[in-house]
């Protein structure tokens, strides 16, 4: 018999829902009690929203044999798929699009808690329930009373309870359902995860106690004060001690203060403190406005260094602990970003304020995005249609009033990819009129007819310059606009690439102020056999693959290459040297600190040895000042090496986020010049019956393929074209920019045959001529190996001509051979991590160790990977290999061609042979899986082509 049966129309119902309080701004008390109602909950999954009654929310009902599940947590990510998988869809609602209908299937989950009161919980005043995130719709009962149903997952809702409790055996039953008409406008390209997976929370609200606040602290960089004014509903006074303020609520008071920006994030305590509570402040005083054309702070134009940013752990899903979110702060300061947009929702509220207290400009971004319309030309979008507005108007609310006393928040947003309507220009409205000190940003409306900023995602190179030149044309409103790039560089495996080139281009137009990498981290769910997970692999009937991982960190927050690249490409100090004249320019690319946080250091390399380090000074530059400063004298003796400067900016003492000495930024040039290798040909090779002889070096009297170097049995070299396409090669097939990926395999370039045309024994050469070419076309690379010796050392070069009609550039062009054996790996050239044509800015010409193993990077979808870059020479297995020019030298367990074939790490299995590829040439990488190809001087072409590489047994 059931207790009593609620409606379920709330769950189709467009409106925001019901019962729960106006929102306001997020704080934790300093003396009003809160009990957290986080913890183990029981639990109940059904397939459908009524396949239960609801009288498990009665008092007294018995959920002995429900399970048990961990909130904040979603349950498809507890008890190992007995409650259902994740889904993974990009911008394809997994439903069919009726809006604001979802399916009769629409996994419900009951969740039930039974608390005390704490002892000394008081016996006056009222409280509330706070929920912080629910996806996607709740009913909530407290002690058997229905208290009200909400949606708008990612965003805090709260009910009035004091009524209701009782000093023990309160129950709390939250009947969560996956789909609502919240869905639709929840359509962000990440995993479908239902729950309670943010904090709940039994706040007690005294007599008098604050409710809603906002904190108005400007700067006036003209005179140096800032001003403060603290409204709050219930009236009352404001301490700042550190400056001397006491004033009413509602009271301005202006005094000299230090400004608060991501560079330099000073915040003052204070106090609020009405007749029943005091509430902490940390208040931080900045000015954000719109003047001529810029986004200026504190009277600055400001230059977005950022991230994109998603609330993901491996785990845990979207509830992520706080430990989890400093982690992601402290790592976006140490590799010098300065800008968060929160993709594509508010993020926990604790977030925000480790932005506050670290630095960090953060675009505040509203839970909206209604992308599943595109496929349907947007018929039908929430967002232009009046039914859902008020829906709309409750998320801008919920988000502003949330989180508006942070000063890190410079931009509210009002959703991502949501189209453009009628909805988003009333958002607009209400957020100008309750806060205008801070400016709106939305993508999706390139008339800008609602935002102060013109906006867009992976905008191509050419593109971004034209607009920084201001020849992009435009409504009349967006020519006066300036410009970001709200997403861009796709971190999605190997790359992004190029991001140096757009880095150029945002320094060089003062138009166009920086953009924001999609996005933090891949977000692969740990698994027991696949390691990482992504799209499908839950058996999800549609799903967009590893679509999911495209981040700068992989899922255990380890930095990739690409956050090691961006880190370098936006470093706030330029260090250029002329090794020539012993000078160094150093540039103050800050936009409000002066360097004297920063210790300098020069360094002196022989043949990329350190040999001589010291101190550099360095005077205390204003952003945007240069000095040029003077090196000492280099060290003598280095005669007949190759010698080069580096200089470092290193922290000159702890910080918040950093340790003193914590690299910041560095430069690099050349003294002299690398000697090339040579090998005089004074041996001739000889022939047995079975082989050739020629120096240290056995070859196949009848194919001329090499065998033996010194002792060392190697799996011959031959030409190799081939690399594992990486998710940029692959691209995205809406991706306007040839796909090479793809073509590579249709012209065969992973299945090259080796024709054999001559094995020639020359007076001082051993030379072998070949055809390597695909099957089917018509194209080949005539490719000649001549080999020549002194006695000791072997000496290849290789010549490769093309023939044919090469419409196509290729993937890499180098020899690939195979040792017996290998592990430990040195090598004098670029590292310590990959880089490849467009990704090597971060790469450090010096001495570097490492292991074959650690030479891998864990792409969570494996491809190309491990290249390092300007290798001058590499000892592995036994060999040195000494490059005519330098080369990319990459070795593995695997071949390409099984790298290829692997769909997660755990397809890869080491084989007997270290495949060791010596590059002349790589293609570049570019950011093709969501924005342009590489650039074309990164294009490898084929064209006529000669390097040599030495061999000879390590030392
Ligand atoms: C863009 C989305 O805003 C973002 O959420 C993510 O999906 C990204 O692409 C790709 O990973 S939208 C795309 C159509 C440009």
């Amino acid at each position: 018999m059931s207790f009593r049966t609620t409606s379920v129309d709330y769950v189709e119902d467009v409106s925001p829902g019901s019962g729960a309080l106006p929102p306001r701004a997020w704080y934790a008390s300093s003396d009003a009690k809160a009990l957290s109602l986080n913890g183990s909950w029981r639990l109940r999954v059904s397939a459908t929203i009524d396949a239960e009654d609801d009288s498990f929310a009665g008092e007294g009902y018995d959920a002995g044999d429900w399970a048990e599940v961990s909130v904040p947590g979603h349950w498809v990510l507890q008890g190992d798929g007995a409650f259902g998988s994740p889904i993974y869809t990009n911008h394809l609602y997994p439903f069919p699009v009726d809006p604001p209908h979802v399916p009769t299937e629409n996994p419900t989950g009951d969740h039930l808690r039974v608390f005390d009161l704490p002892a000394d919980w008081p016996g006056d005043g009222g409280a509330v329930i706070r929920f912080d995130g629910v996806e996607s719709c709740a009913r909530v009962w407290l002690n058997g009373t229905d208290i009200g149903e909400f949606k708008g997952s990612r965003l805090p809702h709260e009910f009035a309870v004091g009524h209701l409790l009782k000093p023990t055996g309160n129950v709390l039953a939250v009947r969560v359902h996956q789909w609502s008409a919240g869905s639709y406008l929840e359509d962000q390209d990440q995993w479908w995860l239902p729950g309670i997976f943010r904090d709940v929370t039994l706040l007690h609200r005294p007599a008098g106690s604050v409710g809603d606040f906002f904190v108005h602290a400007s700067f006036d960089h003209v005179t140096g004060e800032g001003t403060l004014r603290v409204d709050s509903d219930v009236d009352g006074r404001v301490s700042v001690p550190a400056l001397d303020i006491d004033v009413a609520t509602g009271e301005s008071v202006t005094v000299a203060v230090e400004p608060w920006s991501a560079e330099t994030p000073k915040l003052y305590d204070g106090e609020l403190v009405t007749a029943g509570e005091r509430v902490p402040l940390r208040i931080g005083f900045r000015t954000v406005v719109l003047e001529d054309g810029l986004i200026k702070v504190n009277g600055r134009a400001i230059l977005f260094k950022g991230v994109n940013r998603h609330e993901w752990h491996p785990e845990k899903g979207r509830a992520l602990d706080l430990a989890t979110m400093r982690e992601d702060v402290l790592l976006m300061k140490r590799h010098n970003l300065n800008a968060v947009r929160t993709s594509h929702y508010p993020p926990h509220p604790a977030f925000l304020d480790l932005c506050d207290e670290y630095g960090l400009w953060v675009i505040d971004e509203c839970d909206l995005e209604t992308h599943g319309f595109t496929e349907q030309a947007w018929r039908d979008n929430p967002v232009d249609d009046d039914r859902w507005t008020p829906a709309l108007l409750d998320r801008a609310a919920r988000m502003v009033e949330r989180d508006k006393n942070h000063p890190s928040i410079v931009f509210w947003s009002l959703g991502n990819e949501a189209g453009t309507g009628r909805g988003l220009t009333a958002m607009a409205e209400w957020i100008h009129g309750r806060d205008s000190s801070r400016l709106v940003h939305y993508e999706g409306d390139w008339d800008c007819r609602d935002t102060d900023v013109y906006s867009r995602m992976y905008a191509f190179h050419d593109e971004v310059e034209k607009i920084g030149q201001g020849l992009d044309g435009g409504t009349h409103k967006r020519r006066d606009l300036p410009f970001i790039q709200c997403e861009y560089g796709h971190a999605m495996g190997n790359g992004p690439g190029g991001l140096a080139d757009y880095q150029e281009l945002f320094e060089k137009y003062d138009r166009l102020q920086g953009g924001f990498i999609w996005e933090w981290i891949d977000h692969g769910i740990k698994h027991p056999e696949l390691g990482y997970a992504y799209g499908g692999d839950f058996g999800e009937e549609l799903h967009d693959g590893n679509f999911v991982c495209d981040g700068l960190i992989f899922p255990d927050r380890t930095p990739s290459p690409g956050l090691v690249e961006y880190k370098k490409v936006i470093e706030p100090v330029r260090i250029e040297g002329d090794g020539a004249d012993g000078t160094v320019r150093v540039t103050n690319k800050y936009d409000f600190a002066d360097l004297s946080g920063l210790a300098f250091e020069w360094s002196f390399q022989v043949d990329g040895k350190t040999v001589e380090a010291g101190a550099l000074s360095v005077p205390a530059l204003a952003p945007g000042e240069s000095a040029d400063v003077k090196l000492p004298e280099p060290p003598a003796d280095a005669q007949g090496a190759e010698t080069q400067w580096t200089v470092r900016a290193l922290l000159a003492a702890d910080t918040a986020w950093g340790q003193k000495d914590h690299e910041v930024a560095w430069g690099q040039f050349p003294a002299s010049a690398r000697p090339l290798p040579t090998v005089a040909a004074t041996d001739r090779p000889t022939a047995s019956e079975k082989l050739i002889y020629l120096g240290p070096a056995s070859f196949d009297a009848r194919t001329g393929a090499l065998k033996t170097i010194g002792g060392v049995e190697v799996t011959a070299p031959r030409l190799d074209v081939w690399r594992a396409p990486t998710d940029n090669d692959d691209g995205a097939e809406w991706q306007t920019d040839t796909r090479y990926g793809m073509l590579w395999r249709k012209y065969g370039l992973h299945r090259m045959r080796h024709r054999l045309d001559a094995v020639e024994l020359g007076d001082d050469a051993l030379t072998v001529r070949t055809r390597v070419a695909p099957a089917a076309w018509e194209v080949g690379l005539a490719t000649v190996y001549r080999w020549t010796s002194d006695g000791t050392r072997l000496k290849l070069t290789v010549s490769v001509t093309p023939e044919g009609d090469w419409k196509v550039p290729l993937p890499r062009l180098g020899i690939r051979f195979g040792l017996p054996q290998a592990d430990a790996v040195r090598w004098f050239g670029g590292g310590p991590g990959e880089a490849y044509p467009d990704t090597r800015l971060a790469s450090m010409v010096g001495r570097w160790n490492s292991t074959v193993d650690e030479l891998q990077t864990p792409y969570v979808r494996p491809q190309e990977n491990g290249a390092r870059a300007d290798v001058r020479w590499v000892e592995l297995g036994g060999l040195r290999i000494d490059g005519d020019p330098e080369f990319w030298f990459s070795a593995r367990r695997w071949t390409s061609e099984q790298l290829d074939a692997a769909a997660h790490l755990t397809d890869l299995t080491p084989g007997d042979t270290v495949w060791v590829n010596l590059d002349h040439g790589q293609h570049g990488i570019g950011s093709q899986s969501c924005g342009p190809g590489p650039l074309p001087q990164y294009h490898l072409r084929a064209e006529p082509t000669e390097f040599s590489f030495v061999f000879s047994t390590a030392r």
